[in-house]
């Protein structure tokens, strides 16, 4: 049985001063580099859009960022501008220790599909590609840190589990963006799915 650490979107953007800041995102960063050392695998995720994505409020005219609409592929929110492809916004948090990492996974980067899972886009069903890289490194068990507790790391934890992988949340070690009580949701969710809250 191999355990893997999987490290969510510790973007600029979703830190303190990002377009699409979540409350003490920065503060996880010195737990999240100290929890590496007792992982035999590191997996980051990159949220990696490109400009112009159709998550993005100002890709649809008259929309404010924070209200939904509706994708082919269901409900979808529509953002500010944040994590685009090569841009400073997009780049880890700087004290991130990104050279523990055995393989950094981008996600979102399909203009038509927004990605909160490193699993799956948000149609659930167009793979990202990590569960084949888990499953042929031989990695069952999975513990996930990081943003946003209630949407990226809900995401991945719940498909996580929903693949058969044996999935704990480190509360302590996720910051939220708690819009319209997501995060007492996400919660409840994680639960259902058999993920372990610690
Ligand atoms: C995220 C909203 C949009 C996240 C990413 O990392 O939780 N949330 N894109
Ligand atoms: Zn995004």
């Amino acid at each position: 049985m191999t355990k893997a650490l999987i490290v969510i979107d510790i973007q600029n953007d979703f830190c303190p001063g990002g377009a699409l800041a979540v409350a003490g995102g920065d503060e996880i960063v010195p737990g999240v580099n100290a929890l590496m050392a007792e992982y035999p695998a590191v997996i980051l995720t990159q949220d990696w859009h490109p400009a112009g994505h159709s998550s993005f409020a100002s890709a649809h005219p008259g929309a404010a960022p924070f209200s939904t609409t509706e994708m082919p592929y269901g409900t979808q929110v529509l953002w500010p501008d944040h994590c685009v492809q090569g841009s400073p916004g997009a780049a880890f948090h700087a004290a991130l220790d990104t050279d523990r990492a055995d393989l950094i996974i981008r996600k979102g980067f399909n203009p038509a599909i927004d990605s909160y899972s490193a699993f799956f886009e948000n149609d659930q069903t167009t793979p990202t590609g990590l569960e084949g890289y888990l499953r042929t490194r031989g990695i069952t068990e999975l513990t996930m840190v990081g943003l946003a507790t209630d949407f990226c790391v809900n995401f991945s934890a719940t498909d996580a589990a929903r693949l058969g992988f044996s999935v704990t949340v480190r509360q302590d070690l996720c910051r939220g963006i708690d819009m319209e009580g997501s995060l007492d949701a996400a919660l409840a969710g994680l639960r259902e799915a058999g993920v372990a809250i610690a």
